[in-house]
């Protein structure tokens, strides 16, 4: 049997999937799109879970797309690279901003090309000090994918993304937390430890609410200022009928913990 490419473990509400081919830096095949597609559809299908983490096996995190897949023989059609982003890395970044769920990343290393993107896609982003992001696509050719484009200058500026984006050169995780590409990056040897320490403290909280506030702040990007206090109105209204609202104001009331049932 062949070893899976993708690895799924549950516990304390946390689902932590982790991209299983080292000996490849977790560069992606078809067949890991298809298993990390699976594994997103359990995770969203099972109630008990409410906080994802995803990270890397072995010293990276993610090399992006698998370029022994990608060999075309002389004379012959290339891949149309349209038709695979269409198939794979356009659905997992869509699946993984419209997860109902905190998406934690923890990049253990270094995370290339498509595998930058895919981490900088999940909703908080921790690193290690030495791991690093690379926009490698311009070295083979190809611009950034898997929402990069859109993300960087979001998060860094049109100044930073152009120059990592055109350059292909490496930032540090580092370098990351202080640009604002992440959102704290640790020592290598406690990053593990501080993502599921993050992980299961968000397995605790309204997950409703965890993830109105996800698509808020996505959907920001495309709205007016009418038009987000038009959303902020309606995720308010559903937000005040779930039962962690009532639990939250009860708790504070009585100046206690809350109990949050992500209900
Ligand atoms: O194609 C489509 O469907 C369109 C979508 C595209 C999305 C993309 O992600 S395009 C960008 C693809 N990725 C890259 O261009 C990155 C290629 N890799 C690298 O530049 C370097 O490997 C790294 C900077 C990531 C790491 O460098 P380093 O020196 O730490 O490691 P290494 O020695 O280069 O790699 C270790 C092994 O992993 C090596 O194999 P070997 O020689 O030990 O047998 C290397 O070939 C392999 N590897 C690394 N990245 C990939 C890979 N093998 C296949 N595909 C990879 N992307």
């Amino acid at each position: 049997m062949s070893t899976p490419a993708i690895l799924l473990a549950t516990a304390d509400g946390v689902a932590e999937i982790t991209l299983n081919r080292p000996e490849k830096l977790n560069a992606f095949t078809a067949a890991m799109h298809h298993e990390l597609a699976q594994a997103l559809n359990e995770v969203a299908a099972d109630g008990r879970i409410r906080a994802v983490l995803l990270t890397g096996a072995g010293r990276a995190f993610c090399a992006g797309q698998d370029l022994d897949d990608r060999r075309v023989a002389p004379g012959a059609e290339p891949v149309d690279l349209g038709h695979t982003i269409e198939t794979h890395y356009n659905p997992l970044i869509r699946r993984l901003a419209g997860l109902a769920k905190p998406v934690i990343c923890a990049v253990n290393g270094t995370a290339a090309g498509a595998g930058a993107n895919i981490a900088l896609a999940c909703d908080i982003v921790l690193a290690a000090q030495d791991a690093k992001f690379i926009q490698a696509f311009c070295k083979i050719g190809l611009i950034p994918d898997s929402g990069g484009t859109w993300r960087l200058p979001r998060l860094i500026g049109l100044q930073r993304a152009m120059g990592l984006a055109m350059l292909g050169e490496a930032v540090t995780g580092a370098q990351a937390e202080a640009w604002g590409l992440v959102w704290k990056a640790y020592p290598a040897d406690s990053l593990m430890e501080e993502a599921r320490t993050l992980a299961r403290h968000l397995a605790q909280q309204p997950t409703g609410a965890l993830a109105k506030i996800k698509w808020a702040l996505g959907a920001s990007y495309a709205h007016t200022l009418d038009q987000q206090l038009d959303l902020e109105r309606d995720f308010q209204r559903e937000a005040g009928r779930s039962n962690d609202y009532r639990e939250g104001v009860a708790a504070f009331l009585e100046k206690r913990t809350p109990r949050f049932t992500g209900t």
